[in-house]
């Protein structure tokens, strides 16, 4: 079902950029070969940039299979869309959305001020980006829930204008899921769009006809639409790069071997090249962990991906010498997801530098998260997380920093810049400091 994998006595404990190569080669990540889809969605960018709203139809029409006129949603869908949107799933969503704008609302950060020298003052704004894309998957289950955890902190951080894009569906009529649209509905989105794929991010790159040219595109998607966010990058700013979902637990025997089992299906269960990666020095609980899978398995609804994940290369049965080694080799995997379910759970965690988001203990799954923590959801993968960090309200913000001096203040610092601009063989740099002071000439 998993394969195992033994680095007991393999990998030292150690600084952990010294172990990403060790870890990476012993537990490879699937395959997503961004490179490759960037052939592919080259041309479809180039063509949407030159025709259009035209393009996108077309696009739309070869990929999705469905021609849409008014690729932009009536607002009376939005509204029959929420109308007919299932009471409890309803109030799911509301409590999502409050815990979600919560967490946002703590996380607003106030203008920094600082004073370096006297009169001579630099604060950091905050500034919400002006217009964002948020895109929404449609595939296998289109994930309603990814709509929250863009719009929420978008709009919290004060993002005046939000359109979202997701595919055309052949079965709603070309409308993007039903769930999507109510929610939508519910975040107050009025600007929705019925496109997909390379082309929904070239259009919000571009703009199009009916359609304004946005400043940041967030959002999930499939390798395609990671290919064009890539390829746009520069036209517009993008989120981190979210490749196949990933959960590493780091375990000992303090876990629950039902639990374990029951978390590494749940993630497995969004896509065949999922990773679900279990780290435990303990010898019995891979063996508890692995006869609960043989259980579980079977029983999901979504059997043939969760085992075609199970069975993949990017998953695997890590065996390690003990937890500290395991700190380390997690620490190293970067996962999206890292589970801690140790006797120290608390402490463990916070020796932790790279997960796109950590649950510590046993009360603090993944699928909390993926729904109803107030955590984010939309979080780097594929060991981005070395680098990234997952959807916050500061994905929607631009740190700015206003200058500004005093007569006095540049006066007493006039010498050093002067001395700078000669230094750098820059000399207008420095007559634009001294200019100011033509007494002292
Ligand atoms: N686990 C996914 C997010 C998601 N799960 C949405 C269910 N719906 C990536 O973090
Ligand atoms: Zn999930």
């Amino acid at each position: 079902m998993i394969r195992r994998v033994d680095l007991r006595g393999r990998v030292a404990a150690g600084e952990v950029f010294d172990l990403q190569a060790e870890v990476n080669a012993l537990v490879p990540r699937a395959v997503f070969d961004v490179e490759k889809a960037l052939d592919v969605v080259r041309p479809i960018c180039l063509d949407v940039r030159h025709r259009g709203l035209e393009a996108i139809r077309e696009y739309g029409e070869k990929f999705d299979h469905v021609r849409v006129e008014d690729i932009r949603v009536p607002a009376e869908a939005l509204k029959t869309a929420l109308e007919e949107l299932d009471p409890e799933v309803r109030s799911a969503f509301e409590e999502s959305i409050r815990r979600v704008r919560e967490v946002s609302q703590d996380e607003l950060t106030a203008d920094i001020a600082s004073e370096p020298a006297p009169g001579g003052r630099v604060t950091q704004r905050f500034v919400p980006v002006q217009r964002v894309g948020l895109y929404v998957p449609g595939g296998r289950a289109p994930l309603a829930s990814s709509v929250l955890m863009n719009v929420v902190p978008a709009q919290v951080a004060g993002v005046p204008s939000l359109a979202v894009a997701s595919p055309p569906q052949k079965e709603f009529g070309g409308l993007p899921h039903p769930t999507v649209l109510a929610v939508c509905a519910l975040l107050g989105i009025e600007e929705v769009y019925a496109m997909g794929g390379a082309q929904a991010i070239a259009g919000f790159a571009y703009g199009f006809d009916g359609c304004k040219k946005v400043n940041l595109i967030t959002g999930p998607g499939n390798i395609y639409v990671v290919a064009a966010k890539r390829f746009l990058l520069g036209e517009v700013g993008i989120d981190s790069e979210a490749g196949p979902t990933e959960i590493a637990v780091l375990a000992d025997d303090s876990a629950d071997p039902k639990h374990v089992a029951a978390d590494l299906i749940s993630q497995a269960e969004h896509d065949p090249m999922a990773a679900s990666v279990l780290v435990t020095p303990s010898e019995s609980l891979v063996a508890t962990v692995e006869t609960e899978l043989l259980i579980q398995v079977p029983k999901t609804k979504h059997q043939d991906r969760v085992t075609e994940a199970l069975k993949g290369q990017q998953s695997a049965v890590v065996l390690v010498d003990d937890l500290d080694q395991g700190t380390a080799v997690v620490d190293a995997y970067a996962a999206e997801h890292l589970e801690i379910q140790t006797v120290d759970a608390e402490e463990r965690a916070g020796l932790i530098t790279n997960a796109g988001a950590i649950f510590v203990g046993s009360w603090s799954p993944v699928s909390l998260g993926d729904y109803c923590a107030g955590s984010n959801h939309v979080l780097p993968t594929a060991g981005c997380a070395c680098h990234s960090s997952g959807l916050s309200v500061r994905s929607f913000l631009k740190a700015v920093h206003v200058i500004n001096y005093s007569r006095d203040a540049l006066h007493d610092v006039a010498g050093h810049v002067v001395r700078l601009a000669h230094a750098e063989d820059l000399p207008a740099h420095g007559a634009a400091v001294s200019v100011r002071f033509p007494e002292e000439r």
